[in-house]
């Protein structure tokens, strides 16, 4: 899997580099067979390169997901997707093992122009029947995607050829229309641009996959019948893996978003407010254009945003649900970390997300763990924080009682002994005993990342900056020339470099 992912990055960046195409691409050798005399000036036969480099409509750049090579045969643009099992990180040290297409998860994207003719071969990796859906496009019955109204299933090992024009331009997608398929992560970007740029123009334009995961610990499949979703991703990587976007000072920029998953998402930026130019239905005539931070990417939708990026700074940019806002939680964050008193945690992982076999799912045998039991505890604490400690805390902490101050809360404390509790002001972070006490806690946690996810592009960023980031959570990088020249410079060099300098709020603003 590794291999074949590799080969097809490597097959992908040899096409990205323009003339050497041919060399390494099985496609091409292929079409090459018969012809025996030698083709020095033939042109490159596969393509990937951004259909519409020029007339004022620039390239679509998704972050972490290769285009999806492409060749002409007569006035047909010939593109050849592979759904297929893969296995890919969210972040450092975390595989998970989803479907996708052509070894991504995403898929890689599809871009054409208003206007082409598309050919579209759908080789079938994968060990059950799939189909094609090209979500938003007009296209006849028959090329649709449905399996058995519009089609057969593509068995495994089959390969079925879509055909079409494509007379819209917009944020379009494709995805398996298979529900559970979907779920492992078959869905891709089908970008259509127009035949005339948009006005006003953009710098740059961004694309942005929106997924979400149910993954147990240590287990690196995803869980699709699961409700509730604990890793959440951006072109299938989680915060603070993600790339960011660059983008030089002064630019206008686009973000096409697009989500695929049983959660809407409400994607919101920092500092800057953007007009929603775009949905899965095309462009938004400018009359109806609104302002906003934040929009709702509802599932099966897409959503343009625009912004003149005229405020120098790293800017977040991230889904606000607070449960897509972090990695791997399992359950509920508090209790987990308290062994003591309170409800069972459920007999261990493998119970969880599973089938109850002892009593209902608050029984006292079960409890409402559902497998949250991770072998560091058997039990819960107590969750409300709207009642105070139980009786039975209450019996154990006796001295930490409101009436009778406890010996280490008389020193220099100005807040009652158990009130503080309450209050939760706790003054000595070490108090790890008084902390545990404190109803809710504890919450948030902070993982640092900072050379795992060192990239050309995180350059310049302070150290400690990937505390901030997780789950669905990028961010776009607002530079001066100077430093988008330099960070270019390390991409194209290769240059990778961990954080270095003063953390953030030790340093110069650069902003006013
Ligand atoms: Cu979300």
């Amino acid at each position: 899997m590794n291999n074949s992912r590799r080969n097809f990055l490597r097959r992908a960046s040899v096409l990205g580099a323009g003339a050497a195409v041919a060399a390494g691409s099985k496609t091409a050798l292929a079409q090459h067979e018969g012809h025996t005399a030698p083709q020095p000036q033939a042109p490159p036969k596969t393509d990937n390169r951004p259909p519409t480099a020029e007339g004022g409509i620039v390239p679509v750049e998704v972050p972490d997901v290769p285009r999806l090579p492409w060749r002409m045969e007569g006035n047909v643009k010939v593109f050849h997707l592979v759904p297929e099992v893969v296995e890919w990180e969210l972040i450092p040290g975390k595989k998970i093992i989803g479907w996708g297409y052509n070894g991504h998860v995403p898929g890689p994207t599809i871009e054409i122009n208003e206007g082409d003719r598309v050919r579209i071969h759908v080789t079938n990796k994968l060990p059950e029947g799939t189909s094609m859906h090209w979500h938003g496009l007009e296209v006849p019955p028959s090329q649709d995607g449905v399996p058995f109204l519009n089609q057969p299933l593509i068995e495994p090992g089959q390969t079925f050829t879509y055909e079409f024009n494509v007379h819209q331009n917009g944020s379009f997608f494709y995805h398996s229309h298979m529900a559970m398929q979907e779920m492992m992560g078959m869905i891709g970007f089908f970008i259509v641009h127009p035949k005339r740029p948009y006005a006003p123009k953009v710098d740059r334009d961004f694309g942005l996959v929106l997924q979400e995961w149910a993954l147990l610990p240590n287990n690196p499949i995803p869980n699709t019948l699961a409700m509730e979703f604990n890793w959440l991703t951006i072109n299938g990587r989680s915060g603070p893996h993600s790339t960011p976007m660059l983008v030089r000072q002064g630019e206008r920029v686009r973000i096409r978003m697009i989500n695929m998953g049983m959660d809407h998402h409400p994607m919101h930026i920092h500092g800057n407010q953007f007009y929603v130019t775009g949905t899965e239905g095309g462009r938004v005539p400018e009359t109806a254009w609104y302002p906003g931070n934040t929009v709702l990417v509802g599932v099966a939708q897409a959503r343009d945003i625009e912004f003149d990026a005229v405020y120098p700074g790293d800017w977040m940019l991230h889904c606000h649900l607070p449960h897509h806002m972090m990695n791997q939680m399992v359950s509920m964050v508090g209790p987990m970390g308290h062994a003591g008193h309170g409800s069972q945690t459920g007999k261990g992982m493998e119970e969880g997300m599973g089938v109850v076999t002892q009593g209902h799912a608050l029984s006292e045998d079960l409890g409402p763990g559902m497998g949250r039991g991770m072998g560091m505890t058997t039990q819960e604490r107590n969750v409300s924080n709207a009642v105070g400690p139980t009786q039975q805390q209450q019996g154990q902490h006796q001295g930490h009682g409101q009436q009778q101050p406890s010996p280490s809360q008389g020193k220099g404390s100005e807040v009652q002994p158990g009130q503080a509790e309450r209050l939760g002001q706790v003054s000595n972070p070490d108090d790890t005993a008084r902390r545990k006490r404190v109803p809710g806690y504890p919450q948030d946690m902070v993982m640092f990342m900072d050379k795992e996810v060192a990239k050309p592009h995180t350059y310049g960023l302070p150290p400690g900056w990937t505390g901030s980031f997780m789950g669905m959570m990028t961010m776009v990088r607002v530079l001066p020339p100077a430093m988008y020249d330099e960070i270019q410079r390390r991409i194209r060099e290769g240059i990778v470099e961990a954080p270095q300098g003063q953390p953030a709020g030790q340093q110069q603003h650069n902003h006013e």
